[in-house]
């Protein structure tokens, strides 16, 4: 297989003839080349559907956040969004970590009853703020509506240090 893919790249390259090897070499380098060009069309192509890139500022703020990847989750338009409270492996995150809405939307942060008592509350930097009890029963819900535009930036109290941080991007209607 090899030789044959290498001995049709020699062909249709009159140039690269003089070395096998650097023949071979640069087969190789245009495989690495396809795999990172879909790479990064996925991405851009995720980046776009969601209508817009993740605010820097949230960036910052979610830098090691449990279950924050890099990516924002688009729930622009709905009434009512739900974030759960003690997700993930050891039950320490915000799940989404960061998501866009709509102003006006209601966003109610249900607890999983994982990982122990958990808040909601907003930091100093956050453009609205709020602040929930410190509970763990699954099935607790905390609401907070959202009429300004803006970054709201928020952490769990007790578990801020440990990574359990989120975010939500308040957008126009
Ligand atoms: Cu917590």
């Amino acid at each position: 297989m090899r030789d044959v893919s290498r001995r049709r790249f020699v062909q249709a390259t009159g140039a690269a003839v003089a070395a096998g090897t650097l023949a071979g070499c640069t087969g190789n380098g245009g495989g690495n080349g396809n795999g990172n060009g879909n790479g990064n069309g996925n991405g851009n192509g995720n980046g776009d559907g969601d209508g817009a890139e993740v605010p820097q500022e949230i960036d910052d703020f979610l830098s090691g956040a449990n279950l924050y990847d890099g990516s924002i989750v688009d729930m622009t338009g709905e009434d009512e969004v739900t974030i759960m409270v003690g997700a993930g492996d050891g039950g320490l995150a915000f799940d989404p970590a960061a998501v866009r809405i709509t102003s006006s939307t209601t966003v109610v942060w249900e607890w999983t009853g994982e990982g122990g008592s958990h808040n909601v509350a907003s930091v100093e930097d956050s453009e609205s703020d709020f602040q929930s009890e410190i509970v763990g029963e699954e099935g607790h819900t905390f609401n907070q509506s959202f009429d300004n535009t803006g970054i709201q930036l928020y952490v769990c109290q007790p578990h801020e240090t440990q990574g359990m941080k989120g975010a939500i991007e308040v957008v126009e209607e």
